[in-house]
């Protein structure tokens, strides 16, 4: 069992509970990964299709069966389809977290949100003069109002285009415009992307997956945008803080909470009821030493960045996370929960608490956050696990004895400009001299199909070595910050290059933006270097990659990087092999329309050199000098 589970997991408390959860007999995601065996060939390479009831249909990818479906479908419009809908739900998902933040600012604005104040007026106001509207002489709450309608109208259909857009480079917004990528309205690329995927109406491949690129553009600069600078008007920028991550920042002696999710709406409130001092006064009589707030995935990423809050774990981790038999409660709010928690956390003490009216699980106990309710909510809750603490079965309690690992966190665009001395140009100078030779956004998620953070540990240390900066987002920053990637400690992995500057700064080689909806910030910075430089983002020497991307919404993250002129490198392959004349756009044909395209590589060692090689690349177009790969 213990070589099964080395092929499992690189990460040492991630074998420890592995191990544990055998003896405790609770299933786990990856022997689920196994039953499953051997999957569909038709849904892997994307070929079959049930949009409509004449079918299910498929396509037999060895030419012997059929070659169309019912309506007369073939492959390259079964596979577009499929893949289109996979970036409407990516897009969906993140542009409706996007949504709910914009009504938590209205009802701020309107005196109906108690629990939640305007933490970063200065944000508010910039962000407020982009959207064009008037700010001189007006008061906060009357500000944050207009700002969320203006918000709200970007999701509808009223407009040409998203009002985010505008930060792209002028260069990249022609290219949009010419392609017909220009994302008009959040909503209504979602929506028009699930109309052209009707039976009978898009039959073009190629126009089907232009409008699912706007459909992505729509997330990234419209959607996921609003998320990110919402978050940050009602619950602060991100700053540069230490905290600490691994499965050893949960405690043996403390009332153990863990939320898990994405929306920090439900998460912040939670923070705030867990220094509430009568709560902290109860768990002590209860006989606890404290309270230990720890979180997971996302929702994790949002608190770390903002608050330091200690991370337990990635998204392979969240079921291992309860089989400790350490944790009262988890608290959730929606997307990557896993419905198979329940289970699990049944095996043992914890109480299972969802919070979001649209993701409701079996075995949970339903608490429901609104705007009005949160912080009450969220105080009855850390009562309530406060009070569970008592129940823990010490004979089923076992937290791996790792040392938390330290982390250098929140580094969002303002704070990275702000290490940089108030201006971008250190960096460029850097990139420019070939210190740094360019930077790589590490993103994504955790997939059984790969062994966990195997591809982000290996590709981004290669990344470092080779003098890239590496930012990073969602789950891989859990696995980098395990790794120890971001302490600077870590410099010494780094190439020499790199070593000195971020040295001089301060900096780790790996920076975490954040969650999945803030690869945004990364968009933004390279829109800031390209504007700095007057060029298009696809001449910068940068990239993106998802060594272990499982999400619909890391599929959406691709393409809008993709389209965003940035090469993106997926380790897992999407369901796209059924039609090579897809394959061929998504890696070839999208350069000369967008200017760059997806690099495909399960392997993080060639995914590396594929990665350096494209930088070099780019370096010599710019004229800079450039190394052989
Ligand atoms: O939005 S990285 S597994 S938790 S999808 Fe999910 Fe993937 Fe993690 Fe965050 Ni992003
Ligand atoms: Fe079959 Fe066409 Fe219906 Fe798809 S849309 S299920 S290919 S008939």
């Amino acid at each position: 069992m213990d070589a099964l589970h080395d092929n499992y997991t690189v990460t040492e408390d991630g074998r420890a509970l592995l191990k544990k959860a055998d003896n405790d007999q609770v299933e786990t995601v990856w022997d689920r990964h196994q039953a499953q065996q051997p999957h569909c060939g038709y849904c892997e390479t994307g070929l079959s299709c049930r949009n409509c009831i004449m079918g299910p249909c498929r396509v037999d990818p060895f030419g012997e069966g059929p070659q169309q479906g019912v309506c007369g479908a073939d492959a390259d419009i079964i596979v577009a389809r499929n893949l289109a809908r996979m970036i409407a739900a990516g897009a969906a998902s993140h542009s409706d977290h996007g949504r709910d933040l914009v009504e938590v600012l209205l009802k701020v604005a309107e005196g109906k949100a108690a629990g939640y104040s305007i933490k970063d007026p200065a944000k508010l106001h910039s962000v407020a003069a982009e959207y064009g509207l008037a700010v001189d002489g007006k008061d906060d709450l009357t500000l944050a109002g207009e700002l969320a309608h203006a918000m709200q109208e970007d999701y509808g259909t009223r407009k040409s285009s998203v009002t985010l857009l505008a930060r792209a480079p002028e260069k990249r917004r022609a290219i949009w415009e010419k392609v017909g990528m220009t994302p008009r309205g959040i909503d209504r690329e979602t929506s028009e992307a699930m109309h052209r995927t009707h039976m009978g109406v898009d039959n073009d491949w190629v126009s089907i997956l232009v409008h699912a690129m706007r459909n992505a553009l729509s997330d990234g600069w419209g959607g996921s945008m609003i998320a990110t600078e919402v978050s940050d008007i009602l619950f602060g920028i991100p700053q540069p803080n230490k905290s600490t991550a691994n499965i050893g920042v949960l405690q043996d002696d403390k009332v153990n909470i863990v939320v898990h999710g994405h929306n920090p709406v439900v998460s912040e409130t939670v923070v705030a009821a867990c220094n509430a001092p009568e709560l902290l006064k109860q768990a002590e009589e209860n006989g606890a030493g404290g309270i230990n707030l720890v979180g997971v995935c996302c929702t994790g990423n949002e608190l770390m960045m903002r608050h330091g809050l200690p991370m337990a774990g990635n998204h392979l981790m969240t079921e291992l996370v309860l089989v400790t038999g350490a944790v009262e409660m988890m608290i959730v709010d929606y997307q990557c929960i896993m419905p198979s928690i329940s289970q699990t956390a049944a095996c043992y003490h914890t109480k299972m608490i969802s919070t979001s009216e649209k993701a409701k699980f079996p075995g949970m106990e339903h608490h429901e956050f609104t705007p009005e309710n949160a912080y009450q909510k969220a105080e009855g809750l850390v009562k309530a696990a406060v009070e569970n603490f008592s129940r823990r079965n010490q004979n089923r309690v076992a937290i791996p004895a790792v040392r938390p690992q330290e982390v250098v966190s929140g580094l969002s665009v303002e704070a990275i400009i702000g290490a940089l001395g108030g201006t971008p140009d250190p960096l460029i100078d850097a990139i420019k001299a070939g210190k740094i030779r360019g930077a790589v956004g590490v993103v994504g998620c955790n997939n059984p199909k790969i062994k966990h953070d195997y591809g982000h540990r290996e590709l981004t240390s290669q990344l470092i070595a080779n003098d890239i900066l590496v930012l990073d987002t969602g789950c891989v920053s859990v696995a980098h910050a395990k790794a120890g990637f971001k302490t600077l400690d870590a410099l010494e992995q780094a190439g020499p290059g790199l070593k000195e500057i971020c040295t001089a700064l301060g900096i780790p080689p790996v920076l975490h933006v954040g969650s999945c909806v803030d690869n945004v910030r990364i968009l933004v910075l390279v829109s800031a270097l390209a504007n700095t430089l007057g060029c298009d983002i696809s001449d910068l020497p940068v990239a993106g990659s998802a060594p272990e991307w499982y999400s619909e919404k890391a599929a959406t993250i691709g393409c809008y990087f993709v389209a965003s002129g940035v090469l993106t490198h997926l380790g897992p392959m999407p369901p796209v092999t059924g039609s090579m004349n897809v394959v061929n756009l998504l890696t070839k044909g999208l350069e000369d329309v967008v200017g760059a395209t997806f690099a495909i590589e399960p392997d993080p060692q060639k995914a590396s050199r594929i990665i350096i090689r494209h930088i070099e690349n780019k370096r010599k177009a710019l004229g800079l000098d450039s190394r052989d790969v």
